[in-house]
């Protein structure tokens, strides 16, 4: 009974370090420097520090004026004026303003007041996303023979269609492939040389790739959604592996 236990709290921990990061995203400090309401600053990029700041998409940057003078952060340039994406408004000593980003691009921004005062923010989306795109499951190819065959077809589509739609999906495939490509490449190659472990492979995980096919037929738009059917899917997993061998055994050491 212990190990069901563990179980259910490995998978969960699993899950949830896939979700915190979604939820909790990274934050960066700006600072407004003492001395930056005369001129100067500009000449060594020193209004903003950092002056330039690289971010992904969803984090957020939280500027703090340590001068002793009212200034602002607002999106644009002092050639063209605000550009209405994000405005500080007037802001004195001590206090923050914070801007998350949502939408990759360079971001310039200055101080409507002293418009020497420039900076940027360079938004990119995450790299994990990007290459998650490219690979496949090793060991659903391995098993079933081939990329192209329907249940690693089911699996990618599942994958770039559903999971990299939203931000908890995506955040759970990263930390889930870290863990997965630790040890799949072993796995996929000793099915290519053992048809038996190939096999034995192609009944252990049939079941769960039954479940998550479960997951083509329903809406997984919002974030709560992605999480909601995770945690059922995760749930369900747990009750086939581990619930249901636990019962048999239990049974089994009942009779004795
Ligand atoms: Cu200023």
């Amino acid at each position: 009974m212990n190990l069901t236990i563990f179980s259910i709290f490995a998978l969960f921990t699993i899950f949830m370090v896939g979700i915190v990061p979604a939820v909790f995203a990274d934050t960066f400090d700006v600072l407004i420097p003492e001395g930056t309401s005369v001129r100067g600053c500009e000449t060594t990029d020193k209004c903003y520090i950092p002056f330039g700041v690289k971010i992904d998409v969803g984090d957020e940057v939280i500027w703090t004026n340590e001068d002793m003078a009212f200034h602002t952060v607002t999106s644009g340039n002092p050639t063209d004026g605000p550009d209405d994406l994000f405005d500080s408004g007037m802001f004195k000593i001590d206090e923050q303003f914070s801007h998350k980003f949502e939408e990759s691009g360079n971001f310039d921004y200055f101080c409507t007041l002293h418009p020497w005062m420039e900076g940027i923010i360079v938004v990119q989306v995450p790299a994990e996303d990007v290459s998650d795109n490219g690979g496949g499951c090793l060991i659903a190819t391995a098993t079933f023979g081939s990329e192209l065959a329907p249940q690693v077809q089911q699996l990618r589509e599942l994958r770039d269609n559903k999971l990299l739609q939203t931000e908890s999906g995506s955040a759970f495939m990263e930390s889930f492939n870290d863990f997965y490509y630790s040890f799949s490449p072993i796995i996929a190659d000793y099915e290519r040389e053992n048809p038996a472990f190939r096999e034995a492979v192609k009944l252990t995980i049939t079941p769960m790739m039954s479940s998550l096919s479960i997951l083509n037929y329903v809406n997984m738009e919002t974030e709560a959604e992605v999480v909601g059917y995770g945690i059922s899917l995760i749930l369900l997993n747990i009750g086939m592996y581990v619930g249901v061998p636990a019962i048999v055994i239990v049974g089994i050491r009942k009779r004795f």
